[in-house]
C-alpha cells in the first residue's frame, strides 16, 4: 500500500513537473543578441527579467490557482488572434503569441530569423513609435518606450511632437525677428542723431 502511494506520488509530481515546464525560448533572443549586439535576454517577453523559472514574481513557482489557469489558457493558444494573458509572459510575449499563435511561434524556433517578418508591423506595445519586430532586431526592450535604437527614437519623438517643435521654432525665430527690428532702430536713431547734430 506504501509503495502504491509513493509510485502515484512519483507520477503525479512527474506530471505537475512537466506540466509546469518553464519553457523559455533562447533561440529568439539569442538571435536578438546576435544580430543586434546588444545584451538581450528573458526580459524580451518574459514577465521576470531572469526568465520563468523560479519563485519570484512573474515566475512558475510563485503562480496561484488562477493564474496557473491563465497559462495553461495561454499555453493552449495555438492559433492566432485568441486574448492571451500569461502571468509569465510580458505585454509583447502575449502580442507574440496573440498575433502568431503558440504553433507558428513553435515552428519558428528553427528559424529565428524568420520571427520579425511574421510578426510584421503592426505591434508596437510600449508605443515609442518603433514597431516591436523592429525592437526585436534592435535587441531593444518593445515593451519600455524609453528603450529603444536612439536614432529610432529621435525620429519617432520628432515625429510624434512636430507640432510642438514647429511652434518652438515658430516663437524663437519671431523673438529673434523681433530682437533684430529693435537693434535696427537703435541704430537708425542712433545714426539720425548723428546727421541732426552736423
Ligand atoms: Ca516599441
Amino acid at each position: 500500500m506504501r509503495m502504491q502511494r509513493y509510485i502515484c506520488t512519483s507520477l503525479l509530481l512527474c506530471f505537475f513537473t512537466s506540466l509546469l515546464q518553464a519553457y523559455a525560448y533562447p533561440e529568439f533572443y539569442e538571435y536578438s543578441r546576435k544580430v543586434s549586439g546588444r545584451a538581450i535576454n528573458c526580459a524580451l517577453c518574459h514577465s521576470h527579467g531572469d526568465g520563468p523559472e523560479g519563485n519570484g514574481a512573474g515566475q512558475i513557482g510563485s503562480l496561484n490557482k488562477e493564474e496557473m489557469e491563465r497559462l495553461m489558457k495561454a499555453r493552449a493558444a495555438f492559433e492566432p488572434n485568441q486574448k492571451v494573458d500569461s502571468p509569465i509572459l510580458n505585454e509583447f510575449g502575449d502580442e507574440i503569441i496573440h498575433t502568431l499563435g503558440k504553433k507558428k511561434f513553435l515552428e519558428l524556433k528553427t528559424h529565428p530569423q524568420d520571427f520579425a517578418k511574421e510578426l510584421g508591423d503592426a505591434i508596437d506595445v510600449d508605443k515609442d513609435g518603433i514597431k516591436d519586430a523592429e525592437e526585436f532586431l534592435d535587441g531593444t526592450l518593445p515593451t519600455n518606450g524609453e528603450n529603444g535604437h536612439p536614432l529610432k527614437l529621435f525620429f519617432a519623438n520628432l515625429k510624434k511632437n512636430i507640432f510642438h517643435v514647429i511652434f518652438a521654432f515658430l516663437c524663437v525665430g519671431l523673438l529673434f525677428y523681433g530682437f533684430a527690428q529693435w537693434l535696427v532702430k537703435i541704430h537708425i536713431d542712433a545714426v539720425l542723431k548723428e546727421i541732426k547734430k552736423e
